[in-house]
């Protein structure tokens, strides 16, 4: 299957600049030449920007309806969906690179159509399931999987196709260590499988992909995994907005990979929030990069 590499060239829905150089750090540490050794075909589609430019003056500020920049990523989030419905439509896998986690609501927008029940892996520091009432921050990149699921701001849950994308059962959460109150209360109602980093170090990541896989693989027809380099220890990806300590480590996340290449049950994927300003080096691209390649066929040693 053609691997389409979308970049997602949005910082909108945090309040640090340079995440949305994100995709071209992914492509100077090799992004597209380490899936084609694969043997894969890969069709780099450039990148999506917003009608808007950042404006450094006003880019963090808190808005009346606790969501910040909500102009700037409703249009994004239009624009994205467009291009993974395109290429999903194509019978490509694509492959959206960011860019601030605020791109699932238009990956998932426009990938989810393709499915009756889309399953999907978050594997992240954080749930992402706020929305502008439960929100500390008023940053969208922690309300996607909330938008996704049909809870939130009427524009964002209603982009590309109205209404939810996917189900609250259909979603598993990997690598997660900080949540917010409204996070956790949603969690516990809608009964979402949840691995903490305390699941994870009791259990070993591989049991807990395969246990992930099992729940998603006997009622969805496709899996999006969301992965967000935070989920990884900040020590391995210090070039994101929002680090959290006690995280996962690469080696944990390249077997992650390989079990969900083996599993062949992955049809789409969002790589998110690399910095580059924020990066020792471009560090944490290169092993972003590495993580994609797992989960294209590489083989962890
Ligand atoms: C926090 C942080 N839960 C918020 N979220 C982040 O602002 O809603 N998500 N960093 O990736
Ligand atoms: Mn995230
Ligand atoms: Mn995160
Ligand atoms: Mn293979």
């Amino acid at each position: 299957k053609r691997v389409d590499i979308i970049g997602a060239a949005t910082a909108f829905g945090q309040p640090k600049l340079g995440v949305d150089l994100g995709p071209d750090a992914l492509r100077y540490a090799n992004l597209i030449e380490e899936i084609e050794k694969m043997n894969i075909e890969v069709n780099d589609k450039g990148n999506i920007y917003s009608d808007f430019k950042v404006d450094a003056s006003t880019h963090s500020r808190r808005s009346e309806n606790n969501l910040k920049n909500y102009e700037q990523v409703v249009d994004f989030s239009e624009k994205l969906a467009a291009a993974a419905d395109e290429s999903v439509r194509a019978g490509a896998f694509p492959l959206v690179i960011g860019g601030d986690h605020s791109l699932s609501i238009g990956s998932l927008a426009g990938i989810s159509p393709h499915y009756d029940n889309l399953g999907v892996i978050w594997y992240d520091a954080h749930g992402d399931l706020n929305d502008s009432a439960s929100s500390p921050s008023g940053n969208i990149h922690g309300m996607p999987l909330a938008i996704a699921c049909g809870v939130g701001d009427e524009k964002l849950v209603n982009i590309h196709k109205t209404g939810a994308k996917i189900k609250p059962e259909n979603v598993v959460l990997i690598g997660m260590r900080d949540l917010d109150e409204g996070e956790t209360r949603y969690i516990k109602d809608r009964n979402i499988l949840t691995y903490t980093m305390r699941d994870i170090r009791e259990k070993g990541i591989s049991a807990v992909m395969s246990d992930a896989l099992e729940y998603l693989e006997a009622k969805t027809d496709g899996i999006h995994l969301s992965l967000d380099v935070d989920a990884l220890d900040p020590e391995e990806t210090p070039g994101t907005g929002t680090p959290v300590g006690e995280g996962l480590s690469l080696w944990e996340t390249l077997l992650a990979m390989n079990i969900l290449h083996d599993s062949g049950s992955i049809t789409s994927m969002d790589l998110v929030e690399v910095n580059p300003l924020l990066d020792e080096g471009n560090m944490t691209a290169e092993k972003a990069v590495a993580m994609a390649s797992a989960l294209f066929g590489r083989k962890q040693k």
